[in-house]
């Protein structure tokens, strides 16, 4: 249906995610397809991002997370997802092996983009994640989560690092895989 010459994407691009990302050529076609229905200027804005969001989230407020996200996926800073980058945080978030999952973890936390993450920088996340948790489920969380600041004590813990320190990529991936509770703590993942 319609012109699939106008609408085929790039060859280049399509190696490039080939190499990148587990999915086939006949899958990357496809979310090509569903992205250009959805997203006819080819670029995703953070509004829209959000709104993707919200939809998965309606009993809590995501926006926060989502800025956070659509940041680390932004992997050119032009404040807009291509099809790309896009594709790029769909292997990171669902199918990716836990390790490529981790170097995105690393993105997200690492507000400022410096290489490294900060005590701080790990609480701004926890209280973006805590503003996704619905108000019910937060009141069942564990006495030592149930709070941003008591979740980020409790992430933090885990790398051994004073207050004051930071900490490196390979720390953090380390830290994460050897900590049965960091894994849960570093993302939320709703109760369906
Ligand atoms: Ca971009
Ligand atoms: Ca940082």
């Amino acid at each position: 249906m319609g012109n699939a010459k106008s609408s085929a994407v790039s060859k280049e691009i399509l190696a490039d995610l080939k190499l990148n990302t587990r999915f086939s050529e006949n899958e990357l076609s496809q979310w090509y397809e569903n992205f250009q229905k959805q997203c006819p200027s080819g670029r995703i804005t953070p509004g829209e991002f959000e709104k993707i969001y919200d939809r998965f989230f309606p009993d809590s407020d995501p926006t926060t997370y989502a800025k956070h996200v659509f940041r680390s996926f932004d992997a050119n800073d032009d404040g807009s997802l291509d099809f790309r980058e896009y594709i790029i945080a769909l292997h990171m978030t669902s199918g990716g092996k836990t390790e490529k999952k981790l170097e995105w973890a690393f993105s997200l936390f690492d507000v400022d983009k410096n290489g490294y993450i900060t005590k701080s920088e790990v609480s701004e996340i926890c209280h973006a994640i805590f503003k996704m948790i619905p108000k019910e489920e937060q009141e069942k969380l564990p006495a030592d989560e149930n709070t941003p600041e008591k979740r980020a004590d409790k992430l933090w813990s885990v790398f051994n690092k004073k207050d004051n320190e930071r900490l490196a990529e390979g720390e953090f991936i380390q830290g994460v895989m050897e900590n049965e509770d960091a894994l849960h703590l570093i993302q939320y993942q709703p109760s369906q």
